[in-house]
């Protein structure tokens, strides 16, 4: 498939999705949810791919929905958003969060409506300073989707949730980063070097080891102590047969650096 709202590349075991509209603000059409399913889906498919970077091309993350895919003006037949989240955000959301290596979302610029979600819905979200998180929903008449009600009060609890929700105001990265919403700002001008460094990090980790931690958190906030015991138990067991835990203790033992294989 060729893409042209997207950038896809993968180099050095790093897979890197750039979402390519700037001058529409790296808003969704039917034709980058296209794109985005058929990349997520060959780095899904396998490879030697160890770590997925999210970003946006020009000065925004992504604004959400592009508003004038639809054709809403009063008086037209109306759209059932429902097939749309359905047919696109829910997969690209489940397919983010059960991809079995980190996912990365380095947040650019602003990120409004289902942009704000989709980064959200990333392992670690790292933004620059000047980018900024928009629940615009309620700006449209609409509840936050691609996982907003979700997300939302689990990271920066029910009181910011709803405000967020119903007030629809900008949150900068630094206070979103202060709130526990993502993992952390940092300034303009180290941005790049701070993500290319996390994702070399990511990359060189024993991977099968952190798609079980990506499990085992996610699982936790359905689940009672027991259970999460359980799934820790069971992810432990698995664990302990696999290749990188013997090279972690390997090269602990032998006082060198491990080289994890990412199985
Ligand atoms: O519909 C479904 O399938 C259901 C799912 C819905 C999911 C959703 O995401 S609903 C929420 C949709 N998103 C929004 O409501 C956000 C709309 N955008 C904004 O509020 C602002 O653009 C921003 C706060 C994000 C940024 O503001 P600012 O002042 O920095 O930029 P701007 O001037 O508003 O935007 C620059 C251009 O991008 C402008 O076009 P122009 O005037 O230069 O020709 C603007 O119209 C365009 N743009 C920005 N966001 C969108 C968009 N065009 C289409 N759709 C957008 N979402």
């Amino acid at each position: 498939m060729n893409y042209e709202q997207i950038r896809f590349e993968t180099r050095d075991r790093i897979a890197r999705i750039t979402l390519q509209r700037p001058d529409r603000l790296n808003s969704f059409t039917a034709q980058m949810h296209g794109e985005l399913r058929d990349a997520l889906a060959r780095i899904t498919a396998g490879g030697d791919v160890r770590v997925l970077l999210l970003t946006g091309e020009g000065r925004a993350f992504c604004a959400g929905q592009d508003l004038s895919d639809r054709a809403v003006a009063p008086g037209a037949a109306p759209v059932d958003l429902g097939a749309s989240i359905e047919e696109n955000y829910r997969p690209l959301v489940l397919a983010l969060r059960n991809l079995p290596l980190p996912v990365v979302c380095a947040v650019n610029g602003v990120a409004a409506g289902a942009g704000a979600n989709i980064a959200l819905a990333c392992d670690i979200v790292i933004a620059k300073k000047s980018a900024s998180f928009i629940q615009a929903f309620c700006k449209i008449g609409l509840v936050p989707d691609s996982g907003g009600t979700y997300f939302l009060p689990r990271l920066v609890g029910s009181a910011r949730a709803m405000g967020l929700a119903m007030l629809g105001d900008r949150v900068s990265a630094e206070q979103a980063a202060a709130w526990g919403m993502i993992w952390k700002s940092v300034d303009d001008g180290e941005f790049d070097a701070s993500v290319d460094q996390l994702l070399t990090q990511l990359a060189d980790a024993p991977t099968a080891g952190l798609a079980a931690i990506k499990r085992s958190l996610y699982a936790s906030s359905a689940n009672t102590l027991e259970q999460q015991l359980d799934v820790e138990r069971d992810a432990q067991r698995t664990l302990g047969y696999s290749a990188d835990y013997r090279e972690g203790v390997a090269a602990f033992l032998e006082k060198r650096a491990p080289r994890f294989s990412g199985r």
